[in-house]
């Protein structure tokens, strides 16, 4: 709770920062330069610049690209598949395939195990809804769209036991805030 105080905070100086810098900047221009009184080293300057950068954040892309969490969740073939009905205002979880075998605790939760590959199948019963998964300290650790009419693929490995709370990420109407279920990780 704290941290996200903090952020909120840090964002609104930001703002404030950028609106003073704007109004600054804003003070500070003058009136428009016929582009043949522009200097040709300014040209010249942004030219350079522009080459630099470019090469910058094609190095940068190639770099971090592979770091990306959806490729190596994606590399693990799912061994389990659930399917996800979001609709106003509850969550339908259920085996996709029955030969999964999977088990429900004794609140009716669905148990799944730790450190196997897992595809959640997602989708909207009605409405667009936000499928969103928490670990014990409240991390959102997954999610995806659940949409009507489509089925989004949500790929996670569960690496410890414990309950997983879903919430709905998406405001879908009077009953949002009770749109909530859980997972049971052994
Ligand atoms: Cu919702």
């Amino acid at each position: 709770m704290m941290t996200a105080g903090y952020a909120g905070l840090l964002t609104l100086l930001a703002a404030i920062l950028i609106a003073l810098l704007t109004l600054y900047l804003t003070r500070l221009s003058q009136p428009r330069l016929d582009a043949k009184e522009t200097s040709p080293t300014v040209y010249r300057i942004r030219s350079r610049y522009f080459v630099v950068l470019l090469v910058l954040l094609a190095l940068s892309l190639v770099l971090t690209l592979p770091h990306a969490p959806y490729v190596s969740t994606r590399t693990a073939t799912p061994e389990l598949a659930v399917d996800v009905t979001g609709r106003m205002w509850s969550w339908d979880l259920e085996a996709a395939r029955p030969n999964d075998h999977l088990a429900r605790s004794a609140r009716g939760e669905l148990v799944l195990p730790a450190g196997r590959p897992v595809v959640f199948n997602v989708t909207g019963a009605d409405v667009n809804h936000g499928f969103g998964l928490y670990d014990e300290s409240g991390h959102v650790v997954a999610q995806t769209q659940a949409m009507p009419g489509y089925i989004n693929h949500l790929y996670h490995t569960f690496k410890r036991p414990g309950i997983y709370r879903i919430l709905c990420l998406e405001y879908c109407g009077l009953g949002h805030h009770v749109m909530s279920a859980a997972i049971e990780v052994r």
